[in-house]
């Protein structure tokens, strides 16, 4: 609650469903699937599904212009008067997609002045738009971090796509290791709040979250959310299809019990789809689909 937050802190928080346990209740977030395009591999993704960093995968997001969005986002604004929210959250990498994030966030922002806007990214592309993101007034931003060692890393990222090059094995992960502790450094300054989601995947990370809590928690982080793996053999992902399985619920509840007294936890995630609308658990994304909505905006 207030008590324990600066006020400034509070005054970002306090209508943020994901930021504020509170506010999810009250407050609604939307997101706009943009940012298809994405410049690493994880294990637990599958491209033809949102990007695993926010989104339950598994699920096709319509896919639209930063036109469409602005479409879509003034007609949920009519229709949802608990909307507070804008996020972009894939279904690719909203900072390596950036072209298509800025422009939409610009345009909504001259729209909806009062929209809080939100993004969320794997952080590789983090670093060169920094300052953009403090220009536009981009209070939150979400980084999608499963390791503080790049070894560690190695069980998770195949490759990555950084400076014109392919680059893979302990290589790609040192850099995405590099690259994140970066972005989260230069958003902290900026007094930008940033939350990080950790991917919880058994064997592989799961003892080492401990580990990225303290590290993200001394380098300004302030919210940690652990998320779930969801592997289903179903979806091809790399990890449905050597068997890797996701935590099971008492296993994610012990961690999260030992992360506690860490950084704020986030407990009540709700893994959106990269076009989920409306209130956090609820989705009403199939009533704003595009054939839905007036060809206009008035
Ligand atoms: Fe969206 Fe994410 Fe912003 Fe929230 S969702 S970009 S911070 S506005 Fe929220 Fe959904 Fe969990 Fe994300 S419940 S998946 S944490
Ligand atoms: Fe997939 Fe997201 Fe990972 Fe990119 S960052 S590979 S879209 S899960």
């Amino acid at each position: 609650g207030p008590a324990d937050l600066a006020p400034e802190i509070w005054e970002k928080v306090k209508d943020h469903p994901c930021y504020s346990e509170e506010a999810h209740h009250y407050f609604a977030r939307m997101h706009v699937a943009v940012a298809p395009a994405c410049n690493i591999q994880c294990n637990y993704c599958n491209r033809k599904y949102d990007c695993a960093n926010e989104s339950r995968p598994g699920v096709v997001s319509e896919k639209l212009t930063p036109e469409q969005a602005i479409r879509k986002v003034v007609a949920v604004a009519n229709e949802v008067p608990q909307l507070s929210v804008l996020g972009i959250a894939g279904p690719g990498d909203a900072c390596y997609d950036w072209k298509k994030t800025r422009a939409t966030f610009d345009s909504i922002a001259k729209v909806i002045p009062d929209i809080k806007l939100c993004l969320s990214t794997n952080g590789l592309a983090l670093p060169d738009h920094v300052d953009e993101i403090a220009d536009m007034n981009i209070d939150h931003v979400t980084i999608t971090i499963n390791m503080v060692d790049p070894e560690v890393g190695t069980g998770i990222y195949p490759w990555i796509f950084h400076r014109h090059r392919r680059w893979t094995g302990l290589d790609a992960s040192r850099i995405l290791h590099e690259r994140q502790m970066e972005g989260l450094e230069m958003l902290a300054a900026r007094k930008i709040l940033v939350k990080v989601n950790s991917v919880m995947i058994p064997g592989i990370n799961d003892e080492h979250l401990i580990e990225v809590n303290r590290v993200v928690k001394s380098k300004g982080a302030f919210l940690h959310n652990i998320m779930p793996l969801i592997s289903d053999p179903a979806h091809g992902t790399h990890f449905g299809l050597t068997g890797q399985r996701g935590p099971r619920a008492m296993e994610l509840k012990a961690l999260q019990d030992r992360l506690e007294d860490g950084t704020k936890l986030m407990r009540h995630c709700r893994q959106c789809r990269a076009d989920a609308v409306g209130l956090l658990g609820e989705d009403r994304g199939q009533e704003f689909t595009l054939d839905q909505l007036p060809a206009e905006v008035s």
